[in-house]
């Protein structure tokens, strides 16, 4: 009994949302009071859970795309934008970057410390924005000056065997150049 209830436990926190994570660990600490079997841990899940995915729906849909770290690139005394970024399992931080038209950028990337490989990429030369730079946890700096205003997606390459890519799990982002 004890190990199925573990193997559950183990199936049901695997799952990489957020919301989730917190109701397994309302859930958890619920159970850890009360000692309550497996079916009803189950069920109690559920009940916590679908409120606050109702919540998150309703917040994603009033935000157009789900939880966005914006930064705005202020412009240094000389004359140079830079972003501080940090990429890792899976997310950029920021994921959204809004940047001034034709002034050079200074993004200084790294990576979260840990053995998974992480790189950034982006390909809009139309825009002025093209680099493609493993991230390493040493800070990089990548150097840029955008051309045009628009929104230009940036994402990591990486993608293990068979399992969904570092940009289907949400390692993705975007570049928003403004007038
Ligand atoms: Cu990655």
């Amino acid at each position: 009994m004890r190990l199925t209830e573990k193997l559950l436990r183990i199936i049901l926190f695997k799952r990489k949302l957020p919301l989730t994570l917190l109701t397994d660990v309302i859930v958890f600490y619920i159970q850890q009071s009360i000692f309550l079997n497996v079916k009803e841990v189950l069920k109690m899940r559920f009940r916590v859970c679908l409120p606050l995915f109702v919540v998150f729906l309703l917040v994603s849909a009033t935000h157009g795309i789900a939880q966005k770290n914006v930064y705005k690139a202020i412009v240094d005394k000389d004359g140079i934008q830079r972003v501080n970024m940090v990429g890792g399992g899976y997310f950029f931080d920021p994921d959204h970057i809004i940047v001034k038209v034709n002034i050079p950028v200074e993004l200084k990337a790294k990576k979260e410390a840990g053995i998974t490989p992480h790189d950034i990429f982006i390909n809009e030369p139309e825009a002025g924005i093209v680099f493609g730079e493993s991230l390493d946890t040493d800070l990089k700096i990548i150097k840029f000056t955008p051309k045009k205003p628009g929104k230009y997606k940036f994402y990591c390459t990486k993608k293990l065997l068979f399992l969904k890519s570092h940009k289907d799990r949400g390692m993705e982002g975007v570049i928003e150049v403004i007038e």
